[in-house]
């Protein structure tokens, strides 16, 4: 059966540019989102969340009648899942909002539908959602009821789109579906090639679970390799950038860059979900989230060892001293300080100095709350030419094409090697 009318479940950075991608090829979709702001942003054809392209697709889509969003979930052919699964405590996943996704739209299943998870999730997710959904569909059959022939069909099908890019990436990159049947992978393969140029490949639902976490796991580990040789080149007074550079002309070698921490809302979560799900055999993942997530402390450290430099060489009074941290966002070029380490860093600085904390973003006009009272956002020149202390934290195309030789300060801590 064809897919006549999709429903999105959660419109968030990656529920609204899927359903934009379903609408822009002329099918009918539901979005669904409990955020009513969100949903009467996009029934006036504008969008809630910043990412390149996706307010023209999504106006064109709203204004053609493709597509249109509620609060409440509407009958439809296939549902797609893709609401947020943080996590709680000790790092456990909170499928909360998977299960609250998943018990919305049963009242309005059907016989022949389809229900797929995008969430990141652990391992055995889609095999509790399809509990859930027959907990309260008793009159219908489930995959692990009935298999082959059951009367809902149900897969896995991780996003692996990198924000900024999620347009492109939507489209083109491959895409792995893993059905709880063969039925179930074969018409969620159907499903994503109505907007999909990249390949379908389809696998189990448990193994697409287990590929999501491992892609963002090696590349958190991958990060954490690069921090931890941050530290030893500090230590060993080598600058780890060029030490990257040449091991790197190795035809098999390629280290990441190092930073100030691992920010956003995948890589720095995700490989917990692996951790707390097996956490005597996932020692090198667990230990590169630890590598990790202290890397923002060591910064905070080289911070202050610098400002006691500053204090001595200089004769000015702490209260004197401005130090200027340059960039908020989790990462290049993004307005996005969600979990970013700039912010957290710039954050523990303005609390522990007692003179002036500059902050220069040149992707927002707003500081977030959390800044607000403590530090005062500048353009790139007024910081340059007020600072005693400079702090790179994010390698923002603006801050690469100021040349080192502009940088006056003697007191520069350079966590991504810009100004080298
Ligand atoms: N980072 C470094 N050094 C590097 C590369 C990144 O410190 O060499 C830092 C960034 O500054 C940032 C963090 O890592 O703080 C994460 O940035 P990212 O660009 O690596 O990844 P995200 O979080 O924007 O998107 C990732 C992507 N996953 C992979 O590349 C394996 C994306 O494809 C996923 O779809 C996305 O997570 C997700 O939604 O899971």
């Amino acid at each position: 059966m064809s897919f006549e009318t999709i429903s999105v479940i959660g419109l968030g950075y990656i529920g609204l540019p899927t359903a934009a991608a379903f609408a822009s090829r002329q099918k009918r979709v539901i979005g669904v989102d409990v955020n009513q702001h969100a949903v009467e942003t996009i029934n006036r054809g504008s969008i809630h969340i910043v990412e390149p392209d996706l307010d023209k697709i999504v106006k064109i889509a709203v204004e053609e009648g493709f597509l249109k969003a509620v609060t409440v979930p509407q009958a439809a052919d296939a549902f797609l899942i893709a609401v947020p699964t943080p996590f709680k405590g000790e790092h456990e996943p909170d499928m909360a909002y998977v299960r609250s996704a998943a018990e919305s739209i049963a009242p309005v299943l059907k016989k022949g539908d389809l229900v797929i998870l995008e969430s990141t999730s652990p391992v055995g997710a889609t095999e509790q959602m399809a509990e859930w959904l027959a907990a309260v569909r008793p009159d219908l059959s489930f995959p692990q009821q009935a298999g082959e022939n059951s009367d809902i069909d149900i897969a896995y099908c991780p996003e692996r789109v990198l924000p900024g890019q999620v347009m492109v990436e939507l489209i083109k990159n491959d895409r792995v579906v893993g059905g709880m049947t063969a039925k179930s992978s074969r018409r969620a393969s159907e499903l994503y090639n109505i907007f999909l140029e990249g390949e379908c490949v389809i696998s189990n639902a448990r193994t697409a679970e287990m590929c999501k976490l491992t892609e963002n796991s090696f590349r958190d580990v991958n990060i954490a390799f690069a921090n931890e040789l941050s530290l030893i080149c500090a230590e060993q007074g080598i600058n780890v950038w060029e030490l990257i550079s040449l091991a790197n002309r190795h035809p098999r070698v390629n280290i990441l860059q190092p930073g100030p921490g691992v920010g956003g809302h995948c890589i720095a979560v995700d490989p917990w979900f692996i951790v707390s799900q097996n956490p005597e055999q996932s020692r090198l993942i667990h230990t590169a989230r630890l590598v990790n997530d202290g890397k923002p402390l060591w910064v905070v450290d080289q911070v202050k060892a610098t400002v006691a430099d500053c204090l001595a060489e200089s004769g000015k009074r702490a209260n004197e001293i401005k130090i200027a941290c340059f960039g908020l966002a989790f990462k290049p070029n993004i307005d996005d300080l969600r979990e970013s380490p700039a912010v957290y860093i710039t954050k523990m600085v303005a609390q522990w100095h007692v003179g002036q904390t500059i902050v220069v973003e040149p992707n927002v006009h707003e500081l977030p709350n959390s800044l607000k009272d403590r530090v005062e956002l500048m353009d790139v020149n007024q910081a340059l030419k007020q600072a005693d202390v400079v702090l790179m934290l994010v390698d923002h195309s603006q801050f690469k094409a100021i040349h080192g030789s502009a940088i006056k300060q003697k007191w520069v801590v350079d966590t991504k090697g810009v100004w080298r």
